[in-house]
């Protein structure tokens, strides 16, 4: 009994790591939504902390509150031309941190479903590479907020 006790407890200190899903391995910080009048794309900013010790990969997102969440990243060229292209994946790395803010990657909301104000919390959920999902829940800002 004494061995199957230890053996027991060896293989819970194993089990998180070999099953650890890449969203359990990431902490969100910092998520909003920045509304913008007229149902103009808003954009979404988080900041994905990987506390893990493999690199989690989004490969997608998608909301209740919106027909339509694209994944993208803002570039400028050396004339201070800004455009935005979208991403097939974005790379958590292990340990590391990705920020999603103005400006760099974000997420692009279209099509509302219903109409939002600020103050509201819109949940968004991240599809990782391995099958799992994280739902993150959104503060609503107003146009004019910074970051
Ligand atoms: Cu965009």
């Amino acid at each position: 009994m004494k061995h199957h006790a230890w053996l027991f407890g060896f293989m819970m200190l194993l089990a998180p790591i070999v099953h650890a899903a890449q969203a359990d391995q990431i902490k969100p910080s910092h998520a909003w939504i920045r509304l913008l009048p007229a149902n103009l794309p808003a954009g979404a900013y988080v900041t994905l902390d990987n506390q893990g010790a493999s690199a989690a990969v989004l490969v997608s997102a998608n909301s209740a509150a919106y027909g339509s969440v694209m994944l993208h990243q803002s570039t400028s060229d050396p004339a201070g031309n800004s455009d935005m292209h979208m991403l097939d994946r974005l790379v958590v790395p292990a340990h590391g941190q990705v920020l999603l803010a103005p400006a760099s990657y974000h997420l692009m909301l279209q099509q509302a479903t219903h109409p939002l104000k600020p103050g509201d919390t819109v949940e968004i959920t991240f599809d990782f590479a391995d099958g799992s999902r994280l739902a993150v829940p959104f503060l609503v800002r107003p146009a004019n907020a910074a970051d």
